[in-house]
């Protein structure tokens, strides 16, 4: 695909989310319960799931220059094309609708058919719907924030980097369920940094990104690949972190250097401050 083709492809999904995201946030009301469906990864859906997944696909497919969608909520691809693959979790942390708590959306723009590596990223975002709902946009070596109002995009923060100094940690699982190397490195984060968790990856990453830290959805002894998708959670927010000087790992790994071998599959996810990465992974044996 020519790099201009591509950019303009990137810039139309970039667009098209800005334009969804005040439509999913208003579609959320009346939209909080539980449907008797499983996603891909085996979760029970919430009407909104549904919702945002059919709004994204619609808006997403039509894009000339985009050639795959495919949803953390479906299980197959939808083939649409020639051009890049879009990958989207349509409503991260969709659980925190009934306590009216902070969700997200997050795209990955791969230039390569999917299941793909992070290497073949070219651009990832996240919507986050907070008390305003922001946008920051990882393309061209850069993070960017944005609020959006009425489906605008006004730039809010350039060239984003983590803090030197971390402050905010979250660690999700149970903590008898995590393995006791994890646990022995928590215990050393839980004494130097604050508690920041609050069951939505995309409102806890965004705590690492505004504050400096660590978000990590470990490895568990009931689960050891975790919970978080690669290929929608894991590889666009490692690149989101690695593009604003952070680092990111499976465990051993960047997580953009992790091989996907199937759509849905889980990955241990690690992502903030570098000598924080670098320290969880000398801890894990
Ligand atoms: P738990 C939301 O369901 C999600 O996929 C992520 O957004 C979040 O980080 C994690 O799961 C929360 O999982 O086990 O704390 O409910």
């Amino acid at each position: 695909m020519h790099t201009a083709d591509r950019r303009s492809a990137v810039d139309a999904v970039m667009d098209t989310v800005a334009t969804a995201a005040p439509q999913i946030r208003q579609g959320l009301v009346g939209r909080r319960t539980k449907v008797d469906e499983e996603n891909p990864s085996g979760e029970t859906q919430a009407a909104a799931d549904v919702w945002a997944d059919k709004l994204l696909e619609n808006a997403i497919t039509a894009i000339d220059g985009v050639g795959q969608y495919a949803s953390e909520e479906r299980e197959d691809i939808v083939e649409c094309g020639e051009g890049v693959s879009v990958a989207v979790d349509p409503l991260d942390g969709s659980s925190n609708l009934r306590p009216n708590a902070a969700m997200g959306t997050i795209v990955g723009i791969y230039e390569q058919p999917l299941p793909a590596k992070g290497e073949d990223l070219v651009a990832a975002a996240y919507v986050l719907y907070g008390p305003i709902t922001t946008m920051t946009v990882a393309r061209d070596d850069t993070v960017t924030e944005y609020e959006i109002s009425d489906g605008e995009r006004s730039v809010v923060r350039e060239d984003i980097v983590l803090p030197d100094d971390p402050v905010v940690y979250g660690f999700g699982g149970r903590v008898p369920d995590w393995p006791g190397d994890f646990e022995a490195y928590a215990r050393e984060i839980e004494d130097e940094l604050k508690l920041r968790y609050g069951g939505a990856m995309i409102s806890d990453v965004n705590q690492v990104v505004t504050y400096g830290g660590i978000f990590a959805y470990p490895a568990l002894e009931s689960a050891p690949n975790g919970k978080l998708r690669l290929q929608f959670e894991g590889i666009p927010i490692g690149y989101i972190i690695e593009t604003a000087g952070g680092a990111s790992s499976d465990g051993d790994r960047s997580l953009l250097a992790v091989e996907p071998t199937e759509l849905h599959q889980r990955v241990p996810v690690h992502i903030g401050n570098e000598a924080l990465i670098e320290r969880l992974e000398a801890a894990l044996t």
